[in-house]
């Protein structure tokens, strides 16, 4: 098979998306076994690696505190917003930083951080894509990508909504947008 076009995206899998943590995803440690036997297969067959992660300075706008719609998250340089460390990342993942912003959100890995740059220099034609939370970051970083032009894999087993019952009305908009819905 010919991947040469091919990267794996890993979106937001810190410790406050993961259970235990400020905005905790549902179910979201079941997400790992994918996680992780995908990062392998990435690894070896040499694909780019991407993890995102949401690094919000203090008092963002998207806390409740500031009137925004969420707990407390992801602050800069705090264990909340580390990687989850189930994520056997490889030294060589790229990561990339977003709503770093004081009055600006950004949900999309793609959102001010010029991702699509990245991916376009390496040719990158096509995207598998695991993360926290389906229907937030997940959600809005696979629509731009299809907006954008790429192919996208979405790994069903490697990704959870925050909103339980979201979920399945996410994942069937996402494959009416052309994506494709990987189940193992
Ligand atoms: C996210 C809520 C707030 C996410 C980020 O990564 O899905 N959700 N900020
Ligand atoms: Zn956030």
């Amino acid at each position: 098979m010919s991947d040469h076009d091919t990267a794996l995206l890993l979106v937001d899998i810190q410790n406050d998306f993961c259970e235990g943590g400020s905005l905790a995803v549902p179910d979201s440690n079941a997400i790992f076994d994918t996680v992780n036997q995908w990062i392998a297969l990435a690894h070896g067959r040499g694909w780019p690696i991407v993890a995102s992660r949401d690094w919000h300075p203090r008092e963002h706008c998207s806390f409740e505190a500031r009137g925004g719609p969420w707990p407390e998250h992801c602050v800069q340089d705090t264990h909340g917003a580390e990687f989850h460390p189930h994520m056997q990342l490889p030294p060589e993942t790229v990561r990339v930083s977003k709503g770093t912003s004081f009055e600006t959100d950004a949900y999309s890995a793609f959102d001010g951080t010029e991702l699509e740059h990245y991916f376009r220099r390496h040719g990158i034609r096509k995207l598998v894509v695991a993360g926290l939370a389906l229907d937030v970051c997940v959600q809005a970083s696979v629509r731009d990508a299809r907006k954008l032009g790429f192919d996208v894999d979405l790994l069903v087993d490697g990704t959870r909504a925050v909103d339980k019952a979201e979920g399945p009305r996410v994942l069937q908009t996402l494959e009416d947008d052309g994506v494709h819905l990987v189940r193992e």
